[in-house]
């Protein structure tokens, strides 16, 4: 370079340090007043680009050293499309991009001679695999994930200035994880569990992670407890067992010693912790967070999402037998209905309420095993999230994604609830072991599309190339830059603390109250529910080996309802009640609400119809073509999955001479994987059906876990085979169990998709199970 320039350079950096000759913003760090309104930093443009740059030479580009960069933009937070690789027509390479002759033998002397340690091809393919595992995540290794968009319905400026409320028909760039908690990575899904559900908003102002779960409360109070109850949860810790349950010894012999627990126990052991899918499930942020608007007023709120397809699930014998049909049940449904066009989508409605409502509130909006019940709060919706796009690689995007409670921005903030305070440190740091270091917000997925500015420097694989020599603030070579924004920065909400407060270890009063929403939760199920509940305490219980845990969970749960109790004990042989657990608090709370319908699963019925619902229309030689194939694609006008279930693959030859493709048989599709079930007429095709014991295992099935179920003509046989009665135990009618006439097949269907559209007709459930 000439002279010339470099002496340009270095007059131009002589005149913008000349040009801050002091720190201006010095004094206002000792003023209260901009301890809580910040101003902008002190900053100038330097009179050339250059004056600021790392080199002189950075105009000399090359294919790889590229152009200088832009004013003010940091590329690593461009789209995906930088990184999405397409390898049509391309030759294989190395990883240096150097094209690869022969991918077929290691480098050998001689064809019969050993391999050469020059065989870098070899090495780098073998040694790239050896690395390609990296560690799971403790909690949640089991996950699927989505991209998609949030939709604002309406701006929100008197609550929050976060963008992405900003406008009606706003659209901010999503990514969703959901996640089962306890189970190892190649876990099943459908096992009795608490389910993630993570969305990282790209706003333009940076992302914020809104890391929930499909249960409003959670099992522990203070971040304190947290690695006790995972070790508690996980597999016990000498043989590993059992994989993805909390039905053994650890987890119940300390939840039984923790009260505070209870609430959630109630929840997860409702059909809430069995979700039909990731599409069917609610979510929540669990901990009061704050909104603040522009004027810096702050109101708590709670976040709910509320899926647009309702709230269902599964039964557990159900449940059960997915682990052995489709141990990837959640994440196929979620990956072919994205496929299919039916996006999932769920509104996300919040509860804004004020400091003074909170402080006179029975429970403390601080505690995580509280909910606030929206009798006492409605749920406002403000928008929508759309999942319309599956991940083109699993291990980029949904392994690599690192969700973070800290990432918020301005417009949101912390409330003082102790386990967020923990969560706010935990999950960044699970990141730096997880995704090994640092760096992991350059990771594609993880990069916002709001640019990154800052002083931080080099770490393990470090991509940003920052140009010019200043890394530190203030300073005046690099211009002031980058800058402190102010206020239009992230400001913390300078919230007000109890005057004269001791640095203590402890919980406040209202924590105390342990049991008031349990069984605000137990007396607002339904019959069937509260059913499902105990049956699940039973179950979990059964499987605890050690008498006095089983029993201090029921002297536990008298505190919640003397008839769960009862009935767990009962089911748990358990003759002789023990006395109700002592209650750390045992000042009677008077609670506000003592039912809340809304916390019902039968609440959300959702949109209706049978969208996406997968039916089996069972056939074999000599079914009736005509009608079977009719009714088939009427299932598939109303957007269902109908599909031909066979004894072997082939095609079946209908009575009347009509040939159907079987799409998959018996053995391979059993009954659990299908919201309902068809049986067609046609008395050949029944008797060859009768004959194939999977037959009536499917038609059982299909009874017990309360599916609709549509038989035909001669097909009716088979349900007495089965021995279903034809009305239910009450002597009412089966609205789900319709056996139609071959002169009535319109008026049939139509009864039959009406019922799948109430998913099931649980009239019919009983314990034990008539057939
Ligand atoms: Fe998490 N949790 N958690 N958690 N959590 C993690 O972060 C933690 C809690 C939740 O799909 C970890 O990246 C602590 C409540 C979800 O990637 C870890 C405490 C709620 C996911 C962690 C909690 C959650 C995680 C493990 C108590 C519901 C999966 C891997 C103080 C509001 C995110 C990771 C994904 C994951 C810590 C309690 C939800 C270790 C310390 C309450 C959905 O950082």
């Amino acid at each position: 370079m000439s002279a010339d320039a470099a002496t340009a350079k270095m007059e131009g950096t002589q005149r913008i340090a000349a040009s801050m000759p002091t720190n201006t913003n010095k004094p206002l760090e000792y003023q209260r007043a901009a301890a809580v309104r910040p101003s902008e930093g002190q900053h100038v443009d330097p009179p050339s680009r250059t004056v600021t740059g790392s080199t002189l030479s950075e105009v000399n580009a090359t294919p790889k050293s590229g152009a200088p960069a832009e004013p003010g933009s940091n590329p690593t937070n461009d789209s995906l499309t930088r990184v999405r690789v397409d390898s049509t027509g391309r030759a294989l390479t190395t990883n240096q991009g150097v094209a690869v002759g022969d991918n077929q033998s290691s480098l050998k002397a001689g064809l019969r001679g050993p391999t050469l340690m020059e065989d870098f091809i070899l090495r780098e393919k073998i040694t790239h695999f050896d690395h390609e595992r990296i560690p799971e995540r403790i909690v949640h290794a089991r996950g699927s994930g989505a991209h998609g968009y949030f939709e604002c319905y309406k701006p929100l400026p008197q609550y929050t200035r976060a963008s992405l409320f900003a406008e009606a028909g706003k659209r901010t760039p999503a990514f969703v994880r959901f996640s089962t908690v306890a189970g190892e990575r190649g876990s099943a899904d459908t096992v009795r569990d608490v389910r993630g559900f993570a969305v990282k908003f790209y706003t333009d102002e940076g992302n914020w992670d809104l890391v929930g779960n499909n249960i409003p409360i959670f099992f522990i109070q203070d971040a304190m407890k947290f690695p006790d109850l995972i070790h508690a949860a996980k597999p016990e810790p000498h043989h590993a067992m059992p994989q993805a349950a909390t039905a053994h010894d650890t987890f119940w012999d300390f939840v039984s010693l923790m009260p505070e627990s209870t609430a959630m126990l109630m929840w997860a052991m409702s059909d809430r912790a069995i979700p039909r899918s990731y599409r069917m499930m609610q979510g929540f942020g669990v901990h009061s967070f704050r909104f603040v608007n522009a004027k810096g007023e702050s109101r708590f709120v709670k976040f709910h999402w509320n899926p647009l397809a309702g709230t269902h699930s599964l039964v557990w014998d159900e449940a059960a037998k997915i682990i052995g049909a489709d141990p990837d049940y959640h994440r196929r449904d979620l990956w072919e209905a994205i496929e299919a066009g039916a996006y999932p989508e769920y509104e996300l409605g919040v509860q804004i309420f004020t400091e003074e409502q909170a402080e006179r509130f029975s429970f403390d909006v601080l505690d995580a095993t509280k909910i606030v019940p929206e009798e006492l709060v409605p749920v406002m919706p403000v928008g929508k999230l759309v999942l319309n796009r599956n991940p083109d690689n699993f291990f980029a995007e949904t392994e690599q994604v690192a969700f973070c409670t800290a990432h918020i921005v301005p417009g949101l903030d912390f409330s003082n609830d102790p386990l967020l305070a923990g969560r706010i440190h935990s999950y960044v740091d699970t990141q730096i072991s997880r995704l090994g270091g640092p760096n992991f917000h350059e990771i594609p997925i993880n990069s916002p599309i709001a640019q990154v500015h800052n002083n931080q420097r080099d770490g393990l694989h470090r991509q940003a190339i920052a140009r010019g020599r200043v890394a530190y603030e203030p300073n005046s070579l690099g211009g002031g830059c980058p800058h402190q924004a102010g206020m239009r920065g992230f400001v913390s909400y300078p919230e007000p603390l109890e005057a004269r407060e001791h640095k203590v270890r402890g919980k406040p009063e209202r924590f105390a109250d342990h049991y008031s929403q349990a069984t605000l939760f137990w007396n607002s199920q339904s019959e069937v529910e509260k059913q499902h509940i105990i049956r699940a305490f039973r179950f979990e219980l059964t499987r605890v080996q050690v008498a006095a845990v089983r029993e201090r969970m029921v002297s536990s749960l008298l505190n919640v309802a003397q008839e769960l109790a009862e009935a767990v004990a009962a089911g748990l042989g358990i003759t002789e009640l023990p006395a109700a657990m002592p209650k750390a608090m045992e000042k009677r709370v008077r609670p506000e609400v003592t039912e809340s319908p809304a916390l019902s699963l039968l609440a959300r019925p959702g949109e209706g119809g049978i969208r996406t619902r997968k039916i089996a229309v069972l056939v074999a030689d000599g079914v009736d073509g005509e009608t079977v194939s009719s009714i088939y694609e009427q299932l598939a006008a109303a957007d269902a999955v109908p599909r031909y279930v066979g004894i072997t693959l082939g095609s079946v030859e209908g009575g009347d001479g009509l040939a159907i493709e079987v799409d998959v048989t018996l053995e391979a599709a059993p009954p659990v994987l299908f919201d309902a079930l068809v049986l067609p007429s046609g008395a050949q095709a029944v008797e060859a059906l009768t004959r194939v014991g999977q037959t009536m295992e499917f038609v059982k099935d299909q009874y017990r876990h309360c599916k609709a179920i549509l038989a035909l003509g001669e097909s009716a046989q088979l349900l007495e085979r089965a021995g279903i009665a034809r009305t239910l135990p009450s002597g009412e009618d089966d609205v789900a169990l319709i056996v139609a006439d071959d002169d009535d097949v319109a008026g049939a269907v139509r009864r039959f998709i009406d019922a799948i559209a109430r998913h099931r007709n649980f009239a019919r459930d009983a314990d034990p199970p008539p057939v």
